[in-house]
């Protein structure tokens, strides 16, 4: 196991009474039709009969106890009628696996409206295999509830990854189009387990040169490994893209030649990949150009590039993740500013893509007050796989918690219950269109992201993608089952560990809603001093505000006010620090070091024992998976050792850090369980790391 097979391992089954209930009730496989995607289905079926029970799934016309995989089309009329109030429910991407008895013969069917749901029913068979269920009267129907379901890649042509911790980038440029390495598909295949369906190949700090003919050409052969897997490519367009081209002096978007040369450059994509997706356009945002730069609007750009691609049946997930220099007084104000007042001037096929928060994948953001402010606008929620702020790929997290609080926080923009799932699967308002991005945290690693449990990340992501509402402990559980085994003396306490992973790094780095502390540049480790860098912004003292008096970011109505973008019930009750829940605190509020808490104890008091709570946290990570050795191959069970150890080291260094640096504020004793920082911080404020994975190369 080296982690390659993420969670389609298909562990062999050696339990005989579950062998026997699996391989009686499937003897052979029978296709209606032909497609590639028909052919990848009965592909992987075969290849995993294979390894679960060491036997071959044969193609067989008829008899009976067989596989059969069939379109909606492609069924007996009979067969329709009996099955129409089960096809009735599920839509374009969906599927029903049900034993049935077709000739009278005992069979089970996977069936859907199209060849891309039969693949999604073949995974979910093998899932429910994988996960040693009963299969005897099987009876299963489920459909996505977002139609956008993307990664987004933030790899470079010249193979870095920007904010990437599992090494290179997996396209390999330079040998495309000619070389497909199986990568290619194997990538393909999982994300068609998990039901994503599309991907953007390339960074949102674009480089216009993957729209030139000779880069497009390598787009279309990935294109063409993906499309059996149904899986859409995407890619960023670098707005200045008509002036780098040196076909224009200009990139205006109400500019007619700009706009042709976008139509232009769309047929020509499309002419060589007929199911391209769209674009993903980061503009005017760190430096990136954009329509601001001649007087133009976000819809202006958003919708120049919307016609350039809508004749195709194409997208644009245009990004609101601007902060201006402009306005300093508070970043997370401004995305909502710049954006609300666009509500309802998109084109239909626009998505305007939000991250979960209003500053940036901090461990823990409220969710960003845009979902539910701009009910005419389809919103495209994006989450961040790849762990920027979260410890990169050293650090042990399971992100799907962090995600689902995001998608369960009520919003109230409609009264209780007006989730943030059902802004995004559009059911609140009624979208047409909707989607869900998450920032990948693939690359060259053979595991493929770098940390084993990194791939908990991908595939939760991929399972809340398809189900937004699906509850986080769900997708631990089958995650570690597929990948490791299905032992409950493994399981249960690998899935704690998980489930609590998430609140354990946020106690470490950015307790009681602190946030954006870390050092700067790079995010790797604590920088709550940082002070002199040229935008306020980009420096953490601006985000934490310590100062003899208190710490926190004052929101409020005597602060930013940033709180009154959010609708009455949260304004109000998080107007007042009693009523804000304490994991939000320093998000809202700046209050005095001895202010005091639910417990009865000082703010401060709190800060230093929830920094300590999370060193030792990390600690029961350790013990818990010291007792796992025997469950999991030696490859693995060494790395994640060796990493929780990284994990705990950082642990302290944060812990240490920042309560040596808060300390020269708050100028209060540390509680007694918490231990004395090991250096003094003029040593943490002297460590420099130049060579941290991930940077960004420049501004462009
Ligand atoms: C920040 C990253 C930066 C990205 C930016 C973005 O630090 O590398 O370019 O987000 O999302 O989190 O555009």
């Amino acid at each position: 196991q080296n982690g390659y097979d993420l969670w389609l391992q298909y562990s062999s089954i050696t339990d005989s009474q579950l062998k026997q209930q699996y391989t009686s009730k499937i003897t052979g496989i029978q296709v209606k039709g032909s497609s590639a995607t028909l052919n990848a289905s009965t592909e992987e079926l075969k290849n995993a009969w294979k390894s679960l029970f060491d036997t071959d799934l044969e193609t067989r016309e008829q008899g009976s106890n067989l596989l059969m995989l069939a379109t909606e089309d492609r069924l007996s009329s009979e067969l329709q009628t009996e099955l129409s109030s089960d096809l009735e429910s599920i839509n374009d991407e969906g599927y029903i696996i049900k034993q049935l008895s077709i000739d009278e013969q005992p069979t089970i069917l996977i069936t859907a409206k199209s060849d891309i749901g039969v693949l999604y029913g073949s995974f979910r068979l093998l899932k429910e295999i994988q996960l040693h269920k009963d299969i005897s009267n099987i009876d299963i129907s489920d459909s996505p509830k977002i139609q956008k379901r993307v990664l987004n890649h933030w790899d470079n042509l010249d193979r870095t990854v920007e904010r990437g911790y599992a090494g290179f980038s997996i396209w390999d440029w330079h040998l495309l189009p000619e070389l497909i390495k199986p990568e290619y598909m194997d990538y393909a295949r999982a994300n068609a387990s998990i039901g994503i369906n599309g991907t953007v190949l390339t960074n949102v700090n674009a480089n216009s040169l993957v729209l030139t003919e000779h880069y497009i050409e390598k787009v279309k052969a990935l294109a063409e490994v993906f499309r059996p897997y149904g899986i859409q490519v995407y890619l960023t367009a670098r707005f200045s893209a008509p002036l780098e081209s040196g076909d224009l002096d200009t990139a205006d978007p109400l500019n007619e030649e700009v706009r042709q040369w976008w139509k232009d450059k769309a047929d020509e994509i499309y002419a060589e990949i007929p199911d391209f997706g769209g674009f993903l356009v980061k503009a005017n945002s760190e430096g990136q150009p954009g329509p601001n730069n001649y007087g133009r609007s976000h819809v202006d750009g958003a919708n120049m590039l919307a016609e350039a691609v809508a004749p195709h049946g194409g997208i644009v997930m245009w990004r609101a993740f601007v902060y201006s220099e402009d306005d300093p007084e508070d970043r997370a104000k401004q995305a909502y500013s710049e954006f609300v007042p666009f509500d309802g001037q998109f084109h239909d096929n626009v998505l305007v893509q939000v991250k979960n928060g209003a500053i940036d994948f901090q461990p823990r953001e409220p969710f960003h007050p845009i979902f539910g402010a701009m009910p005419d606008t389809p919103l495209m929620m994006e989450f961040q796989i790849t762990q920027e702020y979260l410890g990169f790929s050293s650090h042990l997290v399971f992100l799907p918690k962090m995600f689902e609080e995001t998608l369960q926080s009520d919003t109230y923009v409609q009264g209780e219950n007006s989730s943030v799932a059902k802004i995004i699967d559009g059911t609140l308002s009624n979208k047409k269109l909707t989607g869900i991005a998450g920032v990948a945290n693939i690359g060259t690693e053979k595991n493929w992201t770098g940390h084993p449990f990194g791939q908990a990340n991908w595939y939760g992501f991929g399972r809340l993608a398809w189900d937004p509402y699906l509850d986080s402990e769900k997708i631990a559980e089958d995650w570690i089952k597929m990948t490791f085994t299905n032992n409950p003396e493994f399981v249960q306490p690998i899935k704690e560990m998980l489930l609590d992973s998430r609140e354990s790094v946020v106690k470490y780095m950015t307790p009681l809603g602190l946030h954006h502390i870390m050092d700067t540049g790079h995010h790797y480790g604590p920088g709550p001093w940082v002070s002199e860098l040229s935008r306020p912004e980009w420096n953490p003292v601006y985000y934490h505000k310590a100062d003899s008096e208190g710490v926190g970011f004052d929101r409020t109505k005597s602060g930013s006010n940033a709180l009154a973008q959010y609708a009455d019930p949260i304004a109000e009750k998080y107007s007042s620090p009693e009523t804000t829940p304490e994991k939000f605190l320093l998000w809202f509020h700046h209050l005095p070091w001895d202010y005091e808490m639910e417990n009865g104890k000082t703010l401060w008091f709190n800060i230093a024992t929830t920094y300590q709570e999370g060193v030792e946290e990390v600690q029961d990570m350790i013990d818990t998976w010291e007792k796992m050795e025997e469950y999991v191959d030696q490859e693995p069970y060494e790395k994640v050792s060796m990493l929780l150890q990284i994990q705990l080291k950082e642990a302290k260094w944060w812990r240490d850090a920042c309560l040596a640096y808060f300390q020269k504020y708050s100028n209060m004793e540390l509680p007694e369980s918490v231990p004395e920082p090991e250096h003094s911080l003029e040593y943490y404020k002297s460590l420099e790391f130049p060579f941290a994975p991930g940077i960004r190369p420049s501004w462009n």
